[in-house]
C-alpha cells in the first residue's frame, strides 16, 4: 500500500513529507493506522544526527497511538480494530530479560531494532522509486500507516482519545514510570528535577502522584516555571540565576541533599550536577537524558563512596503491554493528567514547525494528528 510519511533522508535536514510504498505485515506483526504521534527529544537527536545509532533514510517517531487494520500469520494478541500504542521497548514475555523482575528490557528485538529492521531483518518501507527505507525504534509512527512487531503494540482501552494517549507511548511513561519503578521513590521524600520538558513534567507529575515533600526544578528556561507549578513542582531554579556552584545552592535547598534526582536535559554537565546534589550516603540520581555520541559522564569516585548512585532509565522501567494499559486507565480516570502538557496540535506537512517549537522552547509537546 501507499502511505504518507515524514522521512529524515539525511542527518540534520528537515523531514520531507512524501508518500512512500508499505507492505503488509509478515508472520508475527501487525499494520497499524496511526492516528496520532507526539514529537520527543529523542526524535531531534536522532534527526540531527548525534544518535550514534542513527541511521538514514529511516521514518522517525515513537510516540503513537492507533489502529490495527490487518494482522499477520500467528498473531494472537490483537485484531482488527483493536487501539494501540506502539512499544519501542517491546516486551516478550519470554526472553531472559522478560523473565528477570530487574528490567523493562526486552531484548527479543533489540537487535534487529537498532539497525533499523524488522525481526527477519528486512524493511516494510520504501520509497516508490523502491529504494528501502529504515524504521526506527521499531516504531516510525511519522507514517500514517506503520507495520510493528506483535510484542510491540499494547493493546488499549476504546474510549481513549488518540490524540492524548500518544503521549503515554514515551513521555508520560518514561517520567511517571522513572520515579515509580526505576527511583521507586517514597512518600515524603525530596527530589531535584532537573529539565521541566516533555519528559521532567511527567516526572514532576509522578512525584506528585507518590506523595514527595519537596520538588524542586531545574531549567534554564524560565518560561517552563508556570507548567511546572501546575504539575507540582514546589521550588523553581534557574541556574543562570544562582551565583557560584548550583550543587552546594540544591544541598542547601533540599537540607543536606535530595533523596531521588532525575536528569531529564542529556546534558553530561547537568547529569553530574544531578549526581552531586544527592543526600550523602542514599541518594539516587536516575538519569533518563539520552546524550550526544561521544558524550561521556563523570564524577569523583568519592561521591560514590559516599553513599550516592547513579541509575539509568529507558521507558520509565515500564513493560509495555502490562504497564501501557494501566497508564491509559490513570490518564482516563483523572489520576494523571496530559491535557495541558500537549501545547500544539500540528498537521504531518506542518512536523518541522514541531521541531522549530521545541528549539525555541515554545512548545511542551507537539502532536501531529494524521
Ligand atoms: P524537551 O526539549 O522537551 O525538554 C528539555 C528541557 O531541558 C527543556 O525545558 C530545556 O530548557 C531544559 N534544559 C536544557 N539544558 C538544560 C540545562 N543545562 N539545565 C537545565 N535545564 C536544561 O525534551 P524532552 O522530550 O523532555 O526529553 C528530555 C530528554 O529525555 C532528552 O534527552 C530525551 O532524548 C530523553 N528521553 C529519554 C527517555 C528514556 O527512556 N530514557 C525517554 C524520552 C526522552
Ligand atoms: N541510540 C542511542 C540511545 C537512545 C536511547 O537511550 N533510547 C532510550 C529511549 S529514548 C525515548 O525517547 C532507550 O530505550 N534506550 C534503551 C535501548 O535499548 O535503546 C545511543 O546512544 O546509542
Ligand atoms: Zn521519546
Amino acid at each position: 500500500m501507499r502511505t504518507r510519511a515524514a522521512v529524515a533522508f539525511e542527518a540534520g535536514k528537515p523531514l520531507v513529507v512524501t508518500e512512500v510504498e508499505l507492505e503488509g505485515p509478515k508472520a508475527g506483526e501487525v499494520l497499524v493506522e496511526i492516528k496520532a504521534t507526539g514529537l520527543c527529544h529523542t526524535d531531534e537527536f536522532t534527526r540531527s544526527g548525534a544518535d550514534p545509532e542513527g541511521m538514514f533514510p529511516a521514518i522517525l517517531g515513537h510516540e503513537g497511538a492507533g489502529v490495527v487494520v490487518e494482522v499477520g500469520a500467528g498473531v494472537k494478541s490483537v485484531k482488527p480494530g483493536d487501539h494501540v500504542i506502539p512499544l519501542y521497548t517491546p516486551e516478550c514475555r519470554e526472553c531472559e530479560y522478560c523473565l528477570n523482575p530487574k528490567t523493562n528490557l526486552c531484548q527479543a528485538i533489540r537487535a534487529t531494532q537498532g539497525q533499523g529492521l524488522m525481526p527477519d531483518g528486512t524493511s516494510r518501507f520504501r520509497t516508490l522509486d523502491g529504494d528501502p527505507i529504515l524504521h526506527y525504534m521499531g516504531c516510525s509512527t511519522f507514517s500514517n500507516f506503520t507495520v510493528l512487531p506483535e510484542i510491540a503494540v499494547a493493546k488499549i482501552r476504546e474510549d481513549a482519545p488518540f490524540d492524548k494517549v500518544c503521549y503515554i507511548g514515551c513521555g508520560v511513561t518514561t517520567g511517571v514510570g522513572a520515579v515509580i519503578n526505576t527511583a521507586k521513590a517514597e512518600p515524603g521524600c525530596r527530589a531535584v528535577v532537573f529539565g521541566l520538558g516533555g519528559i521532567g513534567l511527567n516526572v514532576l507529575q509522578g512525584l506528585r502522584l507518590i506523595g514527595a515533600d519537596q520538588i524542586v526544578g531545574v531549567d534554564l528556561n524560565p518560561a517552563k516555571r508556570e507548567m511546572a507549578e501546575r504539575f507540582g513542582m514546589t521550588d523553581f531554579v534557574n541556574p543562570a540565576e544562582v551565583e557560584g556552584d548550583l550543587v552546594p545552592y540544591l544541598v542547601n535547598l533540599t537540607k543536606g541533599g535530595a533523596d531521588y534526582t532525575f536528569d531529564c536535559t542529556g546534558n553530561v554537565n547537568v547529569m553530574r550536577t544531578a549526581l552531586e546534589c544527592c543526600h550523602k550516603g542514599w541518594g539516587e540520581s536516575i538519569i533518563i537524558g539520552v546524550a550526544p555520541a561521544g558524550a561521556e559522564i563523570s564524577t569523583r569516585p568519592f561521591q560514590l563512596v559516599t553513599g550516592r548512585s547513579w541509575r539509568g532509565t529507558a521507558f520509565g522501567g515500564a513493560r509495555g503491554r502490562t504497564d501501557v494499559p494501566k497508564i491509559v486507565d490513570w490518564y482516563m480516570d483523572g489520576k494523571i493528567e496530559i491535557d495541558p502538557m500537549i501545547t500544539h496540535q500540528l498537521t504531518l506537512d506542518e512536523i518541522n514547525h514541531g521541531f522549530d517549537l521545541m528549539h525555541e522552547g515554545k512548545s511542551i509537546r507537539s502532536v501531529v494528528v494524521y
